[in-house]
């Protein structure tokens, strides 16, 4: 069975953007004919500065929102990521695979380190090494993502082309991106051309999954938009960055496609549009709210729901570690 694997930063609260781009998917590949392994990447987030009870808080809250948004811990692998450690000891390995220069070219990475790069951390440079060990350890063919990590996906295409050349085997599989719907890049809601982020400064720009219907309302009423009217047709849509991505958001919301919505929402002012679409985004989230916090009454049971998923996963993942270590010539593998 072809494998899926996906993974989340637990830096900050959910925001829609990752619901939409990441979790919604996710669960549509569940019982698709594919085995899907999702996880809370806790090696990733630490890449820049986080605060250890905060991280904490963060991982248990990110495991709620899979679960609640759908992710059937018995269909599916869930689990933390530093909790197999066969992660990190094979992106040792891909660190060593990897060149300087393919990192240096990842925008993520320029984005990031800004301007401060001699500041920032080693971990935040090597990231995609050890998100490409994340997937290539359970030789996962399949990866759900956003827009914003397709090229962190072609990187560890290379890192896989690049080993399998270097040893002469024909070990790890060229990983597919997925990525698709109406909602692969979810835009800031106060700034059309910045991506929605967990991490973003202003609470306004994005949807947290854990706001309630008064502050999804609120943040909707103020997005960003332009004076004019909604159009009929997608191609009106162009250089109009923030209504795109209001009707972006609904189509994904509505499960219609953007032409579907326009033709049932063209000619109206945002005046008329922004309530739907508050409306439609409490009517879908807020069970999934609910539920998220009826789980975080129960951090205990979230634990062992993780502990079972990370053994799940080294059993998958600890063959193809020490298979990886025979190939590289480690002895004792
Ligand atoms: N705005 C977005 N639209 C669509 N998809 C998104 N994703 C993130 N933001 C959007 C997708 O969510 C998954 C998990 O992302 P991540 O936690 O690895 O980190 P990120 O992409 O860097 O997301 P954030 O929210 O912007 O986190 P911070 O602020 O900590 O960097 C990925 O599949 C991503 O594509």
């Amino acid at each position: 069975t072809p494998r899926v694997f996906s993974g989340i930063q637990p830096s900050g609260g959910l925001t829609l953007g990752n619901y939409l781009g990441a979790i919604k998917r996710f669960v549509e590949m569940q019982g698709q004919g594919f085995e899907t392994i999702y996880c809370m990447v806790d090696l990733h987030a630490i890449t820049v500065w986080q605060d250890p009870e905060a991280l904490r808080h963060q991982t248990r809250e990110l495991a709620a929102g899979y679960i609640a948004s759908g992710i059937d811990p018995d269909k599916s692998v869930l689990f933390n990521q530093s909790q197999v450690a066969e992660h990190a000891q094979l992106a040792w390995i891909f660190n060593c695979v990897a060149r300087m220069g393919w990192m240096k070219r990842m925008t993520q990475w320029k984005d990031k380190a800004g301007k401060n790069q001699e500041n920032a951390s080693l971990g935040l440079f090597a990231y995609p090494a050890l998100m490409a060990a994340d997937i290539l350890l359970y030789h996962a063919t399949h990866v759900p993502v956003g827009e914003d990590q397709k090229q962190h996906l072609e990187l560890t295409r290379d890192i896989a082309m690049k080993f399998n050349h270097d040893f002469g085997v024909e070990f790890f599989p060229v990983t597919e991106p997925v990525i698709e719907g109406a909602a692969t890049r979810v835009m800031s809601l106060r700034d059309g051309s910045k991506k929605m982020s967990k991490s973003d400064a202003s609470d306004a720009s994005r949807i947290n999954m854990t706001d309630d219907a008064d502050t999804i309302a609120k943040k909707i009423r103020k997005a960003k938009t332009d004076p004019d009217a909604l159009p009929s047709e997608a191609d009106g849509l162009e250089n109009r960055p923030e209504a795109r991505n209001l009707v972006n958001i609904y189509a994904a919301l509505a499960e219609q496609s953007v032409d579907a919505v326009l033709a049932d929402i063209g000619g109206r002012p945002f005046s008329e549009f922004k309530p739907m679409l508050s409306d439609l985004a409490v009517e879908k989230l807020s069970p999934i709210s609910g539920e998220m916090a009826r789980l975080m009454q129960q951090p205990d049971e979230i634990d062992a729901i993780l502990a079972k998923g990370a053994e799940r996963a080294r059993t998958i993942g600890a063959p193809i570690l020490k298979r990886t270590y025979d190939i590289v010539g480690m002895v004792g593998a």
